[in-house]
């Protein structure tokens, strides 16, 4: 892949090969498009193999950190006598994050069948999906596919071999965004009030019920079936060498084209936009994230950034869940900001002592900034209140609140600086509506 590939080479459509088609869901057009046929390749191997095949492809999380499936997989215990779960992690929340529920959509099954391949890898015999609560059509569209593949043997009694049974229970979070952080996703599968846990213990060694435990994203788990199938090398024949793989990438915002692109990881904003037709007509790039509102914001100079963990890590951001909200021209950065801050302060589980009263006074000062009621000083100030939240904080919603204030002073402090000078915002809020 390089930039002069044509777009259509550039998309690898796998998990959403057939979501187009009406009946994309259920189990037979699943099974029509070789469904489960990496669990039949899965279960003859050895539990071990497995995850040394999974570790060997190279493929890594797909929730926002980018950690190795395989290696995860393996820190779970053997012979330790004690149960061991797997635990989906479906509370997508993140703001411009929406791969994992258009995913569950259209193509639950793909998650299943990668769900009972982790439990023959992990030798786990109850498996969990924390999905979302809101999203009460893919809640049912699940419960549906679930029941579809335990008449099919794929679940249940046996289902692992000859009296190796496996459960697969989903549960619906009541939409806490904090409920996406692992161990406060545990705490709330167990019935308590969804907080983060100190780490370590890392779940793999006490996670839900104090019992070791894998915590896998929606894709993570979703790409194994086809990994197991077509192998390893097809695997890697995608991405880099450190990143490969294909993956989702999620176009929002001031775009002409909207939605979901598989493309190999490395792909570039450049190219996602040439193929789907460019920023709004008549409109340019002025910032976007490349994983959501926890990854620092990106600018113009970026577009040709390889979207894969060590490109865009270099380009001093994350590649997080790649959500790639796009703004243009017409978007007032420090209203962005503020709107994002806002939902961090709303989202603030209320643990520790920077992150729950650092984003309320975040929120304060960028208010005033916007509206104009602030001093130079103030900027300053946001920038002090971001760095006493960033690495201080008890979980990493503490850092993403602190990323977009960073990396919008970096890219933009002048139009701060505007805010302050100019008494007000210069920009108007109808002209960067995306209906407009
Ligand atoms: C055992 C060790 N396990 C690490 C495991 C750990 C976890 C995974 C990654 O945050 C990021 C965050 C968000 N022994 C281990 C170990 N592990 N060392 O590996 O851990 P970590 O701490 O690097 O990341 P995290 O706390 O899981 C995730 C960013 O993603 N993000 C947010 C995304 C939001 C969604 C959503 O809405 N769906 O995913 C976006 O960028 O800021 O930096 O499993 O246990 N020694
Ligand atoms: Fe809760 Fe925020 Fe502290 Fe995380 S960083 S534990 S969300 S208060």
């Amino acid at each position: 892949m390089n930039a002069t590939d044509s777009p259509a080479k550039l998309l690898t459509p796998v998990l959403s090969t057939f979501w187009d088609q009406p009946d994309a869901w259920t189990l037979e057009t699943y099974r029509r498009h070789d469904g489960y046929e990496g669990l039949r390749t899965a279960l003859a191997m050895d539990p071990d193999d497995v995850i040394a095949y999974v570790k060997e492809a190279g493929l890594r999380g797909r929730g926002g950190a980018g950690f190795p499936t395989g290696m995860k997989w393996q820190f779970i215990p053997q012979g330790d006598g004690k149960p061991h779960y797997l635990v989906v992690n479906a509370d997508e929340s993140e703001p411009g994050t929406c791969k994992d529920i258009p995913l569950l959509f259209a193509n639950p099954h793909s998650l299943i069948e990668g769900m009972v391949i982790a439990c023959h890898a992990i030798r786990s015999s109850h498996a969990f999906i924390y999905l979302r609560g809101e999203v009460v059509p893919v809640l049912r569209r699940l419960h549906e596919a679930v029941r579809e593949a335990y008449a099919a043997g794929y679940l249940g009694k046996d289902a692992l071999g000859p009296g190796k049974d496996l459960e697969l229970t989903v549960h619906a979070g009541a939409g806490a965004y904090i409920c996406g952080e692992e161990t406060a996703l545990l705490d709330s599968l167990e019935g308590r009030r969804g907080q983060p846990r100190l780490r370590p213990p890392f779940p793999a060694v006490a996670g839900l019920y104090a019992c070791p435990t894998v915590v896998n994203n929606v894709e993570s788990i979703a790409s194994v079936p086809s990994l197991m199938h077509k192998g390893k090398d097809w695997f890697r024949s995608m991405g880099s060498e450190k990143s490969p793989g294909f993956t989702l990438y999620s176009l929002s915002g001031h775009v002409a084209g909207p939605g979901q692109y598989e493309a190999p990881l490395g792909v570039t904003l450049r190219q996602l936009l040439d193929m789907s037709g460019g920023m709004r007509k008549g409109h340019r790039l002025k910032f976007w994230t490349p994983g959501g509102s926890s990854t620092p914001m990106l600018t113009e100079e970026h577009l040709d950034v390889p979207l894969d963990y060590e490109g865009v890590g270099a380009a001093g951001s994350m590649l997080g869940t790649k959500a790639l909200q796009c703004f243009d021209e017409t978007t007032c950065v420090v209203r962005a900001v503020t709107r994002w801050t806002e939902f961090y302060a709303h989202e603030s589980c209320g643990k520790c002592t920077p992150c729950r009263e650092g984003t309320y006074w975040l929120v304060q000062l960028l208010r005033d900034i916007e509206a104009g009621k602030a001093t130079l000083a103030d900027i300053d100030k946001i920038d002090d209140i971001a760095d006493t939240i960033n690495g201080k904080s008890f979980c990493a919603l503490g850092d993403g609140a602190a990323a977009p204030i960073f990396s919008s002073l970096k890219h933009f402090r002048e139009e701060y600086e505007q805010h302050v000078n100019g008494r007000g915002c210069p920009f108007d809020p109808a002209a960067s509506t995306v209906w407009a």
